[in-house]
């Protein structure tokens, strides 16, 4: 932060607050259902109206499958026959990583225009990738010298299968857009040049890169290689230490992202003088304050390295401010805003059933290990010290064999689940014996309420786990065997109502 501290008072930059306006206001968002055609944001035209599209995704709705798949060709198709380093004028605003955060891109394209050029990382992470590339992508093809579109790491088959945007892709649409989509994204540019003065790109420089024509020379229509030049300007990171170098060295390892190099201040000052050029201006890094501003080479000058963060509320867990920078006669406008509202996802997209099985099975083996509970060796012990209760006890060992056996089938039954979502048996409940099988919950009931004077609460299963769970007194019913009254639950028994806090929120990391 300290190297944003006093950047207010750089003749050359200046930093505003864009007030992100009430997108939801006091509606909330419902669905109509209704899928957009071809005809309907097509028309007569050759190029597709976005705001209808926006204001679509707005609500959540979809697309149809074939105009879904229709944008995101026609877009592969210019964006096929841009260069690999893109030449661009001054007047424009640059966005960083978005990641899926829908709602706060409509706010980036309030803040500036009509020129926007896009540092990558549209998708994962946020639970509105596939909306942010198909909308991108209509103002692609719809004003394709208003808006410009880099790659960014995240633009690859190898990470969208790892996060979350292979599965965003399915669950809301199928897997024949996630792969053309990932075809779309082997067509981006990898760079820009503004104004002859500002090279743009995702992360940064690398060894491998001497001249900005290096760049052309690459053949980019392919997957993301693990190293090389098309690696490193995607992924690589400037040292922790820009700018304050003990010692003039260039590239390290980057340790963070485990491939790639972090580069220096040495590093970049030269390859800006080798260039001709004044500045870098990147994304691939969380701001706090949605950008960071790297040394000057003189107090008057351009920063000589810019990074821009455009996703604000990162993951809905950073407190992270975002940004975008405008540049225009010869001044670099930073504009800062906070994240806008935007509907709920649960983790991974899955619905509310799959979530919860894991904690449901979590708790219903905790409550079945209550119930066992009640058959203890010293009560086995004590028992058989009287002969006129030796047949209670015997009962007691079958029932506990019975239950250990149900006990043993249910924890194979979780093992699988847990390693096996989603596991729609589970649902049934068959592995508990019913009723009209056996009686086994029935006997405990009995056994309970006659013979267990010294187990002050006993969990006893009547009909069906687990709504029909009762939590019965002995104590105060061994007078009336068979009717048992309820009593307060045991803590098991409200954790798994209440669901477990604590136990939640360790789970769901
Ligand atoms: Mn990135």
């Amino acid at each position: 932060m300290s190297d944003n501290a006093g950047i207010t008072k750089h003749r050359l930059v200046r930093i505003t607050h864009f007030d992100t306006p009430p997108l939801l206001g006091n509606k909330s968002i419902h669905p109509t259902g209704k899928k957009l055609t071809i005809p309907e944001v097509y028309g007569d035209a050759a190029v597709p109206n976005p705001d209808l599209i926006k204001t679509h995704f707005f609500t959540e709705d979809r697309l149809d499958e074939a105009l879904a798949l229709r944008l995101i060709h026609d877009a592969s198709e210019i964006l096929r026959a841009e260069p690999n380093v893109l030449t661009l004028p001054s007047d424009i605003t640059v966005a960083g990583d978005i990641h899926g955060q829908f709602y706060d891109l409509l706010t980036i394209l309030r803040t500036g225009g009509p020129h926007f050029l896009f540092l990558g990382d549209y998708v994962d992470r946020g639970s509105f990738g596939i909306e942010c590339i198909l909308y991108l992508f209509a103002l692609k093809i719809s004003s394709p010298t208003l808006h410009f579109l880099l790659r960014g790491n995240h633009e690859s088959r190898h990470l969208t299968e790892y996060f979350s945007f292979k599965r965003e892709c399915v669950v809301k649409y199928s897997e024949s857009v996630y792969d053309a989509c990932m075809n779309a994204f082997d067509t981006l540019p990898l760079a820009a040049v503004i104004n002859e003065q500002f090279l743009c790109i995702h992360a940064g420089l690398s060894p491998e890169l001497r001249l900005v024509d290096d760049l052309n020379n690459l053949q980019r229509f392919k997957e993301i290689s693990s190293d090389g030049l098309m690696c490193d300007i995607l992924w690589s990171d400037p040292v922790p230490e820009f700018g304050h170098e003990l010692a003039p060295y260039f590239y390290s390892h980057n340790r963070a992202r485990g491939c790639s190099y972090n580069y220096s201040y040495y590093a970049v000052e030269e390859f800006l003088r080798r260039n001709k050029l004044l500045g870098i201006i990147r994304g691939h890094e969380v701001q706090n304050a949605g950008f960071k501003v790297y040394k000057s080479k003189q107090a008057d000058s351009y920063p000589l390295l810019i990074s821009i963060f455009s996703a604000p509320q990162y993951l809905d867990v950073y407190n992270n401010k975002a940004a975008v920078l405008n540049y225009a006669n010869g001044k670099i406008h930073i504009r800062q805003f906070n994240s806008a509202e935007h509907p709920f996802w649960l983790p991974n997209f899955t619905d509310a059933f799959t979530w919860s099985y894991p904690y449901i099975v979590k708790k219903v083996r905790e409550i079945i290990l209550v119930i066992l509970s009640i058959c203890s060796e010293e009560e086995l012990e004590e028992s058989d010290q009287a002969s006129r209760r030796r047949r209670a006890v015997e009962r007691r060992k079958r029932v506990f064999s019975l239950k250990m056996r149900a006990m043993e089938k249910f924890i194979e039954h979780c093992k699988g689940l847990e390693h096996n979502l989603p596991h729609k048996d589970f649902l049934t409940l068959d592995y508990f014996p019913s009723l009209a099988d056996d009686a086994l919950f029935d006997k405990i009931e009995v056994i309970d309420a006659n013979a267990s004077q010294k187990a002050e609460s006993v969990l006893v299963k009547t009909k069906s786990l687990p709504a029909d769970l009762r939590l019965l007194d002995t104590s105060r019913s061994s007078n009336e065997p068979g009717t048992a009254a309820i009593i307060q639950p045991s803590k098991s028994l409200v954790n798994f109502l209440t669901g477990d806090a604590g136990d939640a929120e360790e789970s769901r990391s």
